[in-house]
C-alpha cells in the first residue's frame, strides 16, 4: 500500500521510547460515572434524546431581531406558519409563489434548523379557484400537481411534510370532514395524496396532521387511528402522525401518552406539531412534553409561535415567551422536563470554564476485535456522538497492513467492550488508507458526515448513522494539498481533518505533524464544497503543536475551545488547550503547558489502574451531534486513546485502546 508512507509512523525511535516489554492488559472495563448532559436551550436539550424542538415561524418576522434571536437560540426545527399553504403558494392555477416560504427555508438552512412542511392538502386557506372545482378529474390533477410541484421545489430540504391536514370532522361522528376534496374526490383522496407525495420526495417523512385527536377515547382520534391502521395494512405510504395539541388551560387529556404510543405501535412516528396551551400553565406544558419523551417514536415537538404576541390566539398568552421575548414559567418547566437546565446556571459555569483541569480515567473501555480479514493491533482516534439513545463510535484500526475504519454503538459505557465492531472497508468506503474519523450530523442537509484522512481530506455521507453499510464512497474536500501546507509540512504528514460550522460558515482544520494547524473555510450553504483560502490557524514547535486538533463550541457561551495533541518532554502524548470567541479568531492559551495541561498523565487519576501514560487522539463527548460540535460547559468527558506504557516498536502496531476521562474539577 503506497499510501502507507504518508501515515504517521516511526516516532517511537525518534522519541527514544522504551522498547516493548510484554504486553500487559492492565485495564479492564469499569463503570464510568454516568454524566447526563444538561443543555440550556430547548433544541439542544431535545437533541440529547435525538428529538427536535421547533417553532412555527412567520417569514415577515425574521427581520425582527428579538424574534430571530430567540428562534435561532432555542429552536432546531421550523414550520412555516402560513407560507406553504395553498393560498400563498399557488394562488392561481399553475402559478407558484415560493418567495415567503423560501425565506424561511433559507433561514432554517443557514441556522442548522430542520424544516417541517405545512401543509399540502387542507380545506382552509385554500384559494377559491380550488374550492370551486366540481370535476373530479380536474381536482385530482390539480391536487397531484400541487403536491408534486411544491414537494419537488423543496426536495431534500424538508424533513417531514404535513401531506393532509384536518381531514376529519369534529364531534362524535368519526366522519370525514366535508371538504371540496372529500366531496369531489371521495374517500380515496387522502391515499392518493400520500402516494403522490411519496413519488415526489421519497426521502421526506409523510405525515397526517390534525387537532382534537389527543384524547384516545375521542371518536375523531379513533377514526384517524383506523385510517392509519388501514394505510399501514395496505402499504399506503405514511410515516408519521402530527398531533396539533392546541390545548385549553387544563393541558393535554390524561390519555395523551396512550394515544401517542398506540399510534406509534402502528409503525409510524408521532410528533407534537402545533403546541400551545391557553395561559401556558407550567404543569400543563411539562405534562405534554413528558408524554412525548415517554414514547420513543415521538420524534419532536413544535410550538405554534415564539412569543405570545406571535400566536394566532395571542389574547390567551399560550406560548413559552412573553411579548417582550422573556422566558415564561412554562419555558423553564419544558426545559426541565426534558432534563435541561436554565441558561443562567450554564452561563455562569461557562464563564468559569476553568484554567486548569483534573480528570478521572476509566480503565480500557474498548479494545480491537480482529476478525478473519482484519488483524488489528490498535484501536485509535475515536469520534463519538450520542444520538437516539446510543453512543456511536467511529475509530481507526491500525495494523502492520495499514489503517482503516471501524464503527460500534452501545447504550452506555459499561456496554462498550461487548459492542460489535463493523469494519467500514466492507462498504463503499472501501479498503486502503482511511484514518482519524470525525462524525457529525450536518443539519442543513439532514445527513451524517464522516470526515477522515486518506492522504487527502475525505468524507462519506449516510442518512442513517446506525447503518455501517450506508456510507458513501470517499470524496475529497480538496483537489490537491493546498499550497500553504506543501510549503510548511516539511517531513511531516497531513493528518487529522476536522470540520466545525457556525451559523454562516464551515471550517476544515488539519495538522502537519510539523507544528502547524491549518484552517480552510467555506459557507454553510456550499459545504462540503468550496474549501479554499487555507491559512495557518496556529503554530508552535513541532512537538508542542503536533496533531489531533479538536475545535468545539462551548454551550451557553460565545467561546470556542481548541485542543491540540502535543508530545511531552517524557515522550508521552498530552493535550494543550486554547479558547477563542470565533472559530477563525486568534487563540488564547487556557491550560496549555506540561505542568498545567488540558489532559496529561499528571492531571489524571486512574482508579481502575494506570493503564496508560499517553493521553492521545480523541474527542470530547458533545452536548449535541450536529455540525456546531457543541460541548457542555460542565463535567467534561473526553474519549481518548492510551496504551500500555511498556509497549514499543513500529508505530502502526502499537496496542492503542480507548478510555474515557471525566472531569473532576467541574464547578457545576
Ligand atoms: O388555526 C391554528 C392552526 C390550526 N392547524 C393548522 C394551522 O395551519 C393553523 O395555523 C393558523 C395560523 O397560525 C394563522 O396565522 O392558521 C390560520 C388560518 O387558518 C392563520 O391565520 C391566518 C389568518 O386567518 C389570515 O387572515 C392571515 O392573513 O393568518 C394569516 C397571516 O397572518
Amino acid at each position: 500500500m503506497t499510501l502507507l508512507t504518508r501515515i504517521r509512523r516511526p516516532r517511537a525511535a525518534l522519541l527514544g521510547l522504551v522498547a516493548a516489554t510484554a504486553l500487559v492488559a492492565t485495564g479492564t472495563a469499569t463503570a464510568v460515572p454516568d454524566v447526563t448532559i444538561k443543555a440550556s436551550t430547548l433544541g439542544a436539550q431535545a437533541a440529547q434524546s435525538g428529538r427536535y424542538f421547533g417553532a412555527a415561524v412567520a417569514a415577515g418576522k425574521l427581520g425582527t431581531s428579538a424574534y430571530a434571536t430567540i428562534l435561532d437560540r432555542e429552536f432546531n426545527s421550523v414550520t412555516p406558519e402560513n407560507e406553504m399553504k395553498w393560498d400563498t403558494i399557488e394562488p392561481s392555477r399553475g402559478s407558484f409563489n415560493y418567495g415567503p416560504a423560501d425565506q424561511i427555508a433559507s433561514h432554517a438552512s443557514a441556522h442548522g434548523q430542520r424544516l417541517r412542511g405545512h401543509t399540502l392538502v387542507w380545506h382552509s386557506q385554500l384559494p377559491s379557484w380550488v374550492g370551486s372545482i366540481t370535476s373530479s378529474a380536474t381536482l385530482s390533477s390539480v391536487m397531484n400537481n400541487h403536491i408534486t410541484q411544491v414537494m419537488s421545489h423543496y426536495k431534500g430540504r424538508i424533513y417531514a411534510w404535513d401531506v393532509v391536514n384536518e381531514a376529519f370532522a369534529d364531534g362524535t361522528s368519526g366522519a370525514r370532514r366535508a371538504t371540496v376534496f372529500q366531496n369531489v374526490l371521495g374517500n380515496g383522496y387522502i391515499e392518493q395524496a400520500f402516494r403522490t407525495a411519496r413519488s415526489a420526495d421519497p426521502a421526506a417523512k409523510l405525515c397526517y396532521n390534525d387537532y382534537n385527536i389527543e384524547d384516545w377515547s375521542a371518536a375523531k382520534t379513533q377514526a384517524v387511528y383506523r385510517m392509519v391502521q388501514d394505510f399501514k395494512a395496505r402499504g399506503v405510504p405514511i410515516d408519521c402522525v402530527g398531533f396539533q395539541a392546541h390545548f385549553g388551560s387544563a393541558g393535554p387529556p390524561s390519555s395523551f401518552q396512550t394515544t401517542l404510543s398506540n399510534f406509534a405501535a402502528l409503525g409510524v412516528d408521532v410528533q407534537i406539531t402545533e403546541l400551545d396551551i391557553a395561559t401556558a400553565p407550567a404543569t400543563a406544558y411539562a405534562n405534554t412534553v413528558r408524554a412525548c419523551l415517554n414514547v420513543s417514536r415521538c420524534t419532536g415537538i413544535t410550538v405554534w409561535g415564539i412569543r405570545d404576541i406571535d400566536s394566532w390566539r395571542a389574547s390567551q398568552t399560550p406560548l413559552l415567551f412573553d411579548g417582550n421575548g422573556n422566558k415564561k414559567a412554562a419555558y423553564n418547566a419544558v426545559l426541565t422536563a426534558m432534563g435541561g437546565t436554565p441558561a443562567a446556571a450554564v452561563a455562569r459555569s461557562a464563564a468559569a470554564l476553568p484554567g486548569s483541569y483534573s480528570w478521572s480515567s476509566s480503565g480500557v473501555l474498548m479494545s480491537p476485535k480482529s476478525d478473519s480479514t482484519h488483524s488489528i493491533a490498535g484501536l485509535k482516534d475515536p469520534s463519538v456522538v450520542y444520538y437516539n439513545g446510543k453512543y456511536h463510535v467511529f475509530a481507526s484500526v491500525a495494523s502492520s497492513a495499514g489503517y482503516s475504519l471501524v464503527y460500534l454503538s452501545f447504550t452506555d459505557w459499561s456496554q462498550a467492550s461487548s459492542a460489535t465492531h463493523y469494519y467500514l472497508d466492507r462498504g463503499a468506503i472501501g479498503t486502503g488508507y482511511r484514518a482519524a474519523p470525525q462524525v457529525f450530523y450536518f443539519a442543513p442537509q439532514n445527513t451524517w458526515y464522516l470526515v477522515y484522512q486518506t492522504g487527502n481530506a475525505s468524507f462519506s455521507t449516510n442518512t442513517d448513522i446506525s447503518n455501517p453499510n450506508g456510507w458513501s464512497a470517499p470524496r475529497n474536500f480538496y483537489s490537491a494539498m493546498p499550497d500553504i501546507i506543501k510549503q510548511n509540512i516539511g517531513s511531516g504528514y497531513w493528518v487529522d481533518m476536522w470540520v466545525i460550522c457556525d451559523s454562516a460558515n464551515c471550517y476544515l482544520f488539519s495538522s502537519d505533524d510539523n507544528g502547524h494547524l491549518y484552517r480552510s473555510q467555506t459557507t454553510l450553504a456550499q459545504f462540503p464544497n468550496g474549501f479554499t483560502n487555507t491559512v495557518i490557524a496556529a503554530q508552535d514547535s513541532k512537538y508542542a503543536l503536533f496533531e489531533a486538533a479538536n475545535v468545539y463550541k462551548v454551550q451557553g457561551s460565545n467561546q470556542y475551545l481548541l485542543l491540540v495533541e502535543a508530545i511531552g518532554s517524557d515522550g508521552r502524548r498530552y493535550f494543550r488547550s486554547w479558547t477563542s470567541s470565533s472559530i477563525a479568531g486568534s487563540w488564547t492559551q487556557l491550560a496549555a503547558s506540561e505542568s498545567n495541561p488540558f489532559a496529561r498523565a499528571n492531571n489524571v487519576t486512574f482508579p481502575a489502574g494506570s493503564w496508560t501514560k499517553d493521553i492521545s487522539h480523541g474527542e470530547m463527548i458533545r452536548a449535541g451531534y450536529d455540525q456546531t460540535l457543541t460541548i457542555p460547559a460542565c463535567k467534561l468527558q473526553y474519549l481518548y486513546q492510551g496504551k500500555d506504557p511498556g509497549a514499543g516498536g513500529d508505530y502502526n502496531t502499537l496496542p492503542w485502546r480507548l478510555g474515557l476521562l471525566t472531569q473532576t474539577n467541574s464547578a457545576c
